[in-house]
C-alpha cells in the first residue's frame, strides 16, 4: 500500500503566476545576484552574478539586496554555520535574501553533515544578533539539521526576522528555530513567519519540530502549512511571549499540531503568554493543540478560538496536560471559544489532564465538541470535576455520531453546563471538512454573546442575525436564504400528506468544480422514480455572461461536455414523472477556468484502504495548497498502471481545498 501512496504523491503541476518585484524604491542600497551559472570572482549584477550565496553575502552591505536566480544551490561555507547571515538592514531597508521574482531557488544541503545546533541558512553567529531580515521566495531542503536556524547564546539579540514564501522540505531537525538561551535578558523577538510551508522535518533526529520559537517575544505566525512532522509541528517553549498564530494549516498525520509546553527546567518556572491562536484549520490523526507545562512554570491568557479541528485519531483534539511529577504548575486564564471540533475516532474533542490544584479561570464556551465511532465522551477528565471551580462552561454544543452526547468527570457522567445544547450541530458536509452549519442547524444565534469574537473563520462579522453562532462559523442570513428555509419546512409537509411521492434527483455530482476552458466537465446524477415512469429529465445551465441553456435528457444520468466561457456556471436538475409528480435540485455551481494554475498537494487526511482479490484501491482525503487562483486539479501518476480517479472537491479556504479520489492498481 505503502508503494501506492508514493505514487500518487507524485502528482503535480506548475504554472505560477509571476509576480514582478521592482528593486526601485531601495534608495542607496545595492542589489547583487546569484545564479548556479555565476562566478564568485563576477561583479556580482544581474549580468555578472556571483555563483554562491555566501559570496554574495560577503560582498553585500547592511540593508543590501540578494536575489538568487532559478536553480539548485548545492554549497554551503562551512559544516557550522551552513550558510551564515552575518548582516543586518535597517528599519527602512530590511537586508533581504529572495529568489528571484517568479523564479524557483533552492538551497540544497544534500551532501553536508552539518554540526548540531547549526542550520543550512544561519542567522547570526552564537554571540551576534541580527536584525531586520527578510527570507523570501526560497526553497530549502535536504538539511541535516535546521532548515533556518536564528539564535544566540549572550545578551545580543536578533530581532525584526521576517520569513514569507518559503517552502522548507526535507529538513532532519527543524524547518526554522528562532531561539532565545536566556530569554529573561536577551530575546529574539518581532517575528513574521507568513506563507511558508514547513514539510517533512525531523526527518531521521529523534529530537526537533517543525516550527520551534523558543524563548521569543513578539511572534507573528500566520497563513502558512505544516505537515509531514513526526512529533510536534509547532513549538511555543520557555518564555515565549505575544504572539498571534492565525490562518494556518495543520496536517497532523505524522504528529501533533502545536505544542505550548512553557519550560524546559525543573529548577527555574517558565511561562508561555499572551498567545492568541486563531481560524486554524487541524486535519489528521493526531491531537490539534497541546496547552500544558513540560516541568516548571505554565502557560497563561491564552486564547483559542475560531479554530476548526477535524481529525480521525484516537487522540484527544485538545489537551490541557501537565506532568504529575512537578508540582509548581499552572495553567491561568485559558479562553477555549467558538471552535469547532470533530473527533472521529476513540479520541474526545476535549480532554482536562490536570488537577484543579494546577488549573485557574479555565473558560470554554460557545464551542461545538462533535465525536464519532469509538470515542464515548465529548469532554474527559480523570483528574477533574465538572463542578470544580477553575471551570467556566456555557453554550456548548455535544453531539455524538451514533451515541448520546457524554462527558466523563471524576464525578460522574454526563455532566453538561444548563446552558449546553446537545443536538446535532449539522454541518454542511463533515465529510470533505465543511463545517459550515446548515440553516436549520440548533448552533444558530445559540451561543453565549459574553464569550464571542467579532468575526468567524471566514472572516465573516459575528453576529450575524440575532446572536452568535455556537463553533467557528456564522451563518450568514439572507432573506432568500430564510425563505429557503420556509419552503423546505413546507415541501416537508406537504410530501407528508402527498398520496403520490414525487421522484427525488439524488447523487448529484460533478467530476470536478473545477475544470479548464475546453475541456470536458461531467455532471452526474441519479434519480428515485418512486415506482411510476420517469417522463421527462432536464438540466437548465446558467453560463457566466448570464444566458440560460436548456438541455432535455432522455435515459442518460450525465451530462459531459465542453463550456466555452470562464467563470462560474449554475446549473439546476429536474425530473418529472407520469402523474406529473416533479423534483427540481437547488442550485449547484462550477468553475471554468482559464488555464491551470498553481497547487501542490501537501497531504494526507485519511487513507481507507480496500484490497480484493486482484485490484488494490485508495479511498484517500487529500489536502492541497493553491498559490494561485483560479485553479484546478490534476492528478498525474508516473505509472501507467494506477488509475486516478477524482470524486469530490471541495473549498476549505481561500487557498486550500480537500478532495476525495479512488486509485487502483488493474
Ligand atoms: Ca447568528
Amino acid at each position: 500500500m505503502k508503494k501506492l501512496t508514493a505514487f500518487i504523491l507524485v502528482f503535480i503541476l506548475v504554472v505560477p503566476i509571476i509576480p514582478f518585484l521592482s528593486p526601485i524604491g531601495l534608495g542607496t542600497t545595492t542589489i547583487w545576484y546569484v545564479s548556479p551559472a555565476g562566478n564568485d570572482k563576477n561583479a556580482g549584477d544581474i549580468q555578472h552574478p556571483f555563483q554562491t550565496l555566501q559570496k554574495a553575502i560577503q560582498a553585500s552591505n547592511n540593508g543590501d539586496t540578494i536575489y538568487l536566480r532559478e536553480g539548485n544551490y548545492n554549497t554551503i561555507s562551512s559544516r557550522q554555520y551552513g550558510i551564515l547571515i552575518d548582516r543586518s538592514g535597517t528599519p527602512n531597508s530590511w537586508y533581504t535574501i529572495s529568489g528571484y521574482p517568479g523564479e524557483r531557488a533552492v538551497l540544497n544541503g544534500k551532501g553536508y553533515i552539518l554540526s548540531p545546533n547549526y542550520a543550512l541558512l544561519r542567522i547570526g553567529t552564537a554571540n551576534t544578533g541580527q536584525s531586520y531580515i527578510r527570507i523570501t521566495n526560497l526553497i530549502i531542503e535536504n538539511s541535516t539539521r535546521d532548515g533556518i536556524r536564528a539564535a544566540q547564546l549572550g545578551t545580543r539579540t536578533s530581532h525584526h526576522l521576517r520569513i514569507d514564501n518559503v517552502t522548507i522540505n526535507n529538513c532532519a531537525y527543524r524547518g526554522f528555530m528562532f531561539w532565545s538561551t536566556n530569554p529573561n535578558k536577551a530575546w529574539c523577538h518581532n517575528i513574521t513567519v507568513e506563507n511558508c510551508i514547513i514539510n517533512n522535518t525531523q526527518t531521521s533526529l529523534s529530537m526537533g519540530e517543525g516550527v520551534t520559537f523558543f524563548g521569543c517575544k513578539d511572534v507573528s505566525f500566520h497563513h502558512n502549512t505544516l505537515t509531514n512532522c513526526p512529533k510536534i509541528m509547532l513549538d511555543l517553549a520557555n518564555n515565549t511571549k505575544n504572539c498571534d498564530i492565525h490562518h494556518n494549516t495543520f496536517i497532523t498525520t505524522k504528529g501533533s499540531g502545536i505544542k505550548l509546553d512553557a519550560s524546559q527546567s525543573t529548577k527555574v518556572s517558565a511561562w508561555d503568554e499572551n498567545i492568541r491562536i486563531y481560524n486554524n484549520l487541524f486535519l489528521g490523526t493526531y491531537t490539534a493543540i497541546k496547552i500544558g507545562v513540560e516541568k516548571k512554570g505554565g502557560c497563561k491568557n491564552i486564547s483559542f478560538y475560531n479554530n476548526i479541528i477535524n481529525t480521525k485519531s484516537s487522540y484527544p483534539g485538545v489537551k490541557l496536560e501537565g506532568v504529575k511529577d512537578y508540582s509548581s504548575q499552572l495553567l491561568e486564564n485559558i479562553l477555549i471559544t467558538h471552535n469547532t471540533i470533530q473527533v472521529t475516532g476513540a479520541g474526545s474533542p476535549l480532554q482536562i489532564e490536570l488537577p484543579p490544584t494546577k488549573l485557574r479561570n479555565i473558560f470554554i464556551t460557545n464551542n461545538i465538541f462533535q465525536g464519532a465511532g469509538s470515542a464515548a465522551w465529548q469532554v474527559r477528565s480523570s483528574v477533574s470535576n465538572s463542578s470544580d471551580s477553575c471551570f467556566y462552561f456555557s453554550h456548548n454544543m455535544y453531539h455524538h455520531a451514533t451515541r448520546p452526547a457524554n462527558t466523563a468527570w471524576v464525578n460522574g457522567k454526563y455532566r453538561f453546563e444548563s446552558s449546553a445544547i446537545l443536538a446535532s450541530p449539522e454541518f454542511v458536509n463533515s465529510n470533505l471538512a465543511d463545517f459550515h452549519l446548515n440553516v436549520t442547524s440548533p448552533a444558530l444565534d445559540a451561543a453565549n454573546p459574553g464569550y464571542s469574537v467579532r468575526t468567524d473563520y471566514d472572516g465573516r462579522s459575528r453576529p450575524q442575525h440575532t446572536l452568535p453562532d455556537i463553533g467557528a462559523y456564522e451563518y450568514a442570513f439572507t432573506s432568500e436564504n430564510e425563505d429557503e428555509n420556509q419552503n423546505q419546512k413546507e415541501k416537508k409537509n406537504e410530501n407528508e400528506t402527498m398520496p403520490f411521492k414525487p421522484p427525488v434527483i439524488t447523487d448529484i455530482h460533478i467530476t470536478t468544480h473545477y475544470q479548464e476552458i475546453h475541456k470536458n466537465l461531467n455532471i452526474s446524477w441519479n434519480i428515485i422514480d418512486n415506482g411510476y415512469q420517469i417522463t421527462d429529465t432536464w438540466i437548465t445551465i446558467i453560463s457566466p455572461d448570464s444566458t440560460a441553456q436548456n438541455y432535455t435528457l432522455t435515459t442518460d444520468s450525465y451530462l459531459n461536455q465542453t463550456y466555452t466561457q470562464t467563470g462560474t456556471y449554475f446549473f439546476t436538475l429536474g425530473v418529472r414523472d407520469e402523474h406529473n409528480n416533479t423534483d427540481i435540485s437547488t442550485v449547484y455551481s462550477f468553475e471554468i477556468t482559464p488555464r491551470l494554475t498553481t497547487a501542490f498537494v501537501v497531504g494526507f487526511i485519511a487513507l481507507d484502504n480496500q484490497i480484493n482479490d486482484s485490484l488494490v484501491s485508495v479511498h484517500a482525503k487529500f489536502l492541497v495548497y493553491i498559490q494561485n487562483e483560479p485553479f484546478r486539479i490534476k492528478i498525474i501518476s508516473s505509472n501507467e498502471k494506477i488509475l486516478l480517479q477524482t470524486q469530490y472537491v471541495g473549498i476549505l479556504g481561500p487557498r486550500m481545498m480537500i478532495g476525495l479520489f479512488n486509485a487502483a492498481i488493474l
